[in-house]
């Protein structure tokens, strides 16, 4: 079956483009805006680490070594288009406009920071695994009925494809046609579980055989693949030929998020190698390299300017106050439960018992 979903791969580790054809889409503008996206989302996710680390912001998931599958299929949608992100998925969400100083209000627990700039239509990251899968259905079908050719991209990891809810989406995707692309990015790990513990199949592209929709493994950290899928995927699914399901080969190479400790189930000898030899920014320098594009003074701007945007947002982020915990009670439903009610007496009462306790510490 794995040979039936051959990964695609454009430029090889060495910066090699594969075929003479693909010179047409593989063009210096493109590297440089791939490159430019690619350290800007890189520059962002390190700054989130460290000002997790320094009690900046609450806790945070990263994405490093996942910026090609981002940066390649937020490129290859259009300005109209819907976007459902999960909480690693800020790359992507920042690549097609999101504002960094709500992604960062987001992970210091304030509601705006679900908010998306004006005409946006990207929805709050999906935290409870794969729900946002049947959202992105929805809103591509109703796209649809409206008669528009706009589409909607919807992003989950591997461990995703375990729950009902993918399932779900990709029959009533496929049932109803609708304009949607399921961008699954196979980091090998649902946390700490590896692949093989959580499913018999070798890949992730073949679950689509049941749906009866195209399923394409590409290389992950191939930027310029990425984007060639993404933008095939989305073609069709404008043109009325309804939903694929794109499985983006990848590996994160640090935690799984800020309270997690990858040593403890993966061996870190495991990702410096891969680290070192299929790095997707790595990987479009090579190619600018072989190709005579690649200019250190341009790419020492590319780096100061990304610095010089991530900080001023982090400056924005921390002119807001801090979050408030009545906002997790309060806006889940117009009328609150009782059972809110009384978890958020419990909430209160609580934090009255640390700040006696901590009182009684000094
Ligand atoms: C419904 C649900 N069950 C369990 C969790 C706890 N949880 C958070 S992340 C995660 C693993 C998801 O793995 P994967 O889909 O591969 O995405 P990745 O984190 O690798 O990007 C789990 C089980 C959750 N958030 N939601
Ligand atoms: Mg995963």
């Amino acid at each position: 079956m794995e040979n039936d979903f051959p990964i695609k791969m454009w430029i090889d580790v060495n910066g090699n483009v594969q075929e003479k054809e693909y010179q047409e889409v593989v063009t210096e503008k493109r590297a440089r805006t791939f490159y430019q996206q690619l350290i800007r989302i890189r520059t962002f996710d390190r700054k989130g680490i460290s000002l997790q680390r320094q009690g900046r912001i609450g806790t945070y998931a990263p994405f490093e070594g996942q910026e090609a599958s981002q940066v390649g299929s937020a490129l290859a949608l259009e300005a109209n288009d819907w976007m459902f992100p999960s909480y690693r998925d800020h790359g992507a969400t920042m690549t097609f406009g999101h504002s960094l100083k709500n992604i960062l209000l987001f992970w210091n627990g304030r509601n705006e920071g679900c908010i998306p700039p004006a005409g946006k239509n990207i929805f709050p990251p999906g935290i409870p695994i794969a729900t946002q899968l049947p959202h992105a259905v929805g809103a591509a079908f109703a796209e649809k009925r409206k008669g528009t050719k706009n589409a909607a991209i919807v992003y989950f990891g591997d461990g995703a494809t375990s729950e009902g809810d993918f399932h779900e989406g990709l029959n009533m995707a496929s049932v109803f046609e609708a304009p949607v692309v399921f961008f699954n990015q196979n980091n090998g790990y649902a946390i700490s579980v590896p692949m093989e513990k959580q499913m018999n199949t070798k890949t992730i592209a073949q679950k689509a055989l049941a749906y009866d929709m195209p399923g394409v493994r590409v290389d992950g950290n191939d930027v310029f693949a990425v984007y060639a899928e993404t933008l095939k995927a989305l073609d069709r699914a404008r043109n009325g030929k309804g939903p694929t399901l794109i499985e983006a080969v990848t590996w994160r190479y640090g935690a799984h998020t800020t309270a997690d400790d990858p040593t403890k189930y993966r061996d870190q000898k495991e990702s410096d190698r891969r680290r070192e030899e299929t790095d997707p920014v790595l990987r479009v320098e090579r190619l600018m390299k072989n190709q005579g594009w690649f200019d250190e003074q341009w790419a020492e701007e590319v780096k100061n300017q990304a610095a010089h945007e991530v900080d001023a947002s982090v400056a924005e982020m921390e002119s807001f106050p801090p979050a408030d915990p009545n906002d997790i009670f309060d806006h889940v439903f117009a009328e609150p439960t009782w059972q809110l009610e009384e978890q958020k007496q419990q909430y209160f009462e609580a934090k009255k018992g640390v700040a006696v306790w901590n009182q009684q510490q000094q």
